[in-house]
């Protein structure tokens, strides 16, 4: 979902407009009005995210300072992706357990509904701003459009349609309203979803409920401190497990139930017993904040402890997985950068044969290139692993169809032989996602090992060439040309698999005196040859994918290698007509460039660990 405030202009008008010091819409006493005074709060900001595109900007100004305009579009791309992003967390759980006072202490405002009266209809994503904002995401049914509508409205406004008493059952036909508030807490890209109470997970709500989670960084189950989980609430959360890897149960109420903790340690208990892997922490999410605005989480300790997990575990690790991966480019194009100064530099205090190494230079440059074209050892070892994983693919897909269709079978015996329909129907729901799940786990892994094997040849084929050139061997993308990361792509979001079949969702309720268990029958195939449809078409563009992204990253790798020595051959024959002072001069200049990469090396070591 696209947080209001990327979907249009900072300054764009508003229909009634809420400037940061300018009170901010009541939305009633029960919920809590927003405080008059917003907080300050910066623009979208992250300092580890800020602390790596500085690095990128000392490696493009450097390549800037030596004319490589090639680097620098590289370099500015690389610092775009750095940029403060959305990490959507989804709040769910059953009616007045309190996911929107959560929502609301975590930002430090009244900002969705709360209450007996004041049940949540409809999802609300509270995203950063700098003033308070609104819009609605309107159904395609409720629009008459193909596609959901994006209105904005005034804060007011949309707070109130996220309410059941303004938005009876959600009558407007909204798919999610879209809150914009200025809140420390969200400033680093943390949004946050409020969702209706779930009652049953095979309806559609929950159904959309659940596509959601695959798509979230962190899922949050809010549930009482008077009670321990339910079956409900645990069955939820299995399901969430297998979508979601992060998961949190936020025990809320530790200043009304005074035996919270043993309903935190039963509750420990049952995650453990289910096999489900989810950190518990017990919070009092009460209002602190008053009309001038609160600093959120405000002085519960619990709220302290979910804010800082929220920030550590969710925010902090999506921002350096991303990273990550821009310092290995970055690291890279500063290599090539050193490589050139170092070549150079030999060259100049070295009255070396210029002869020699020019033929040395040539060999290695028309090794480079055979290393881009097919006919290198990586890339026949590549075609081959990738037609021998996708027939070993095709054989355990077999299998797997073949494990789904029990699963299938199963259900329909229990079915006829009278057992509780919805249960039978959400053990089946469980069971095709874990089955799916495993099988791209699996998958996975075996893509993984093709890469890491046809970067292992590849890397031998490199040495070989780096090896005859003494120059480069203190580089350090040189000796490690880094392939195997990131290559092999997470499994595509299980949002897009088959949904079981619309007809199954009223199957108890059907009027056409047709038994359930055949009518059951007729949806579970079709669900199953969809999900088959899905499991084969997936491996095949994942496998593909995989391939191809691999086929680029050492085709680049190696264009990189050629063009460095290519450079270095220029640069000599450019030496060679030199004069002593202007070679002098150039040396000075070389000096202090390495000084600068030098220092940037520091700072690569100083910047978060590799995700
Ligand atoms: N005393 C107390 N009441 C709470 C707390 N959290 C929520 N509530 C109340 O529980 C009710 C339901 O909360 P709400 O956040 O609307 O629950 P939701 O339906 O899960 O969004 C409201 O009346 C809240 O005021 C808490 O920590 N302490
Ligand atoms: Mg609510």
């Amino acid at each position: 979902m696209t947080p209001p405030g990327s979907a249009r202009s900072a300054g764009a008008p508003s229909a009634d407009p809420t400037p940061v010091e300018g009170p901010p819409p009541g939305t009633g006493a029960h919920t809590g009005a927003p405080p008059l005074v917003a907080p300050r709060v910066p623009t979208a900001f992250s300092p580890a995210l800020a602390g790596a595109a500085e690095v990128v900007r000392l490696v493009r100004s450097l390549a800037d300072s030596q004319g490589r305009d090639d680097l620098v579009e590289q370099l500015d791309r690389i610092r775009a992706q750095l940029a403060v992003e959305s990490v959507p967390v989804l709040v769910v759980g059953g009616a007045g357990q309190g996911k929107s006072s959560v929502v609301n202490a975590l930002v430090g405002a009244g900002v969705c509904a709360v209450g007996a009266t004041d049940t949540t209809a409809t999802p609300t994503v509270v995203s950063h701003a700098l003033a308070y904002d609104g819009a609605l995401v309107i159904d395609p049914a409720a629009a008459g459009r193909p596609e959901p509508l994006l209105r904005r409205v005034p804060f007011t406004e949309a707070v109130g349609l996220a309410t059941q008493a303004l938005n009876p059952d959600n009558a407007w036909g909204l798919r999610a309203i879209q809150l914009a508030v200025p809140s420390p807490a969200l400033a680093r890209g943390l949004t946050l979803i409020d969702t209706p109470p779930l009652r049953e997970l095979w309806e559609p709500d929950g159904v959309r409920l659940l596509q959601a989670m695959s798509g979230v960084a962190a899922v949050v189950l809010v549930t009482s401190a008077g009670s321990e989980l339910s079956s409900g609430e645990l069955d939820l959360l299995r399901v969430a497990s297998s979508l979601c890897h992060r998961l949190y149960v936020v025990v809320n109420g530790t200043n009304v139930f005074a035996d919270w903790r043993s309903v935190v340690a039963a509750n420990r208990s049952l995650l453990d017993r289910r096999g489900i892997s989810a950190k518990v922490l017990a919070v009092a999410a009460t209002p602190y904040w008053g009309d001038a605005g609160g600093v959120p989480p405000g002085p519960d300790a619990g709220m302290q402890a979910l804010a800082a997990e929220l920030d550590a575990a969710v925010v902090l690790d999506t921002e350096h997985q991303r990273i990550s991966t821009a310092l290995v480019e970055a690291f890279w194009a500063a290599d090539r950068l050193r490589m050139r100064l170092w070549a150079e530099q030999s060259l100049i205090t070295e009255d070396g044969p210029l002869d020699e190494t020019t033929v040395l230079l040539r060999d290695a440059a028309r090794h480079a290139q055979v290393l881009c074209g097919p006919t290198a050892h990586w890339h026949e070892l590549l075609t081959q692993s990738v037609q021998q994983l996708r027939k070993d693919v095709e054989a355990d897909l077999d299998a797997d169809v073949a494990g789904l269709r029990a699963d299938v079978d199963n259900v329909l015996l229990a079915l006829e032989a009278g057992h509780d329909w919805p249960r039978l129907h959400l053990s089946l729901h469980t069971r095709f996602a874990d089955r799916v799940l495993h099988t791209q786990r699996v998958r996975k892994l075996a893509m993984r090992a093709l890469c890491r094997h046809v970067a292992e040849q590849f890397q031998a084929d490199w040495s070989e060439i780096v090896a005859s050139l003494d120059l480069a061997s203190e580089a350090h993308a040189l000796l490690d040309p880094r392939l195997d990361r990131e290559v092999a792509a997470l499994p595509r979001s299980l949002a897009d698999l088959p949904r079981p079949p619309a007809g199954a969702a009223s199957l108890p309720g059907d009027q056409s005196g047709v038994p359930l268990p055949t009518r059951a029958r007729a949806d579970y195939e079709r669900w199953l040859s969809a999900t088959e449809t899905f499991l084969r078409n997936d491996t095949e563009a994942t496998l593909t994918r995989v391939g191809e992204e691999m086929e680029r990253r050492c085709q680049d790798r190696g264009i990189e290698l050629q063009r460095t020595i290519v450079e270095v051959l220029t640069t000599l024959n450019v030496l060679r007509h030199l004069t002593p002072e202007v070679v002098l001069q150039r040396h000075e200049e070389i000096e202090s460039d390495l000084a600068q990469l030098r220092t940037l090396d520091f700072q690569l070591k100083v910047a978060p660990p590799a995700g």
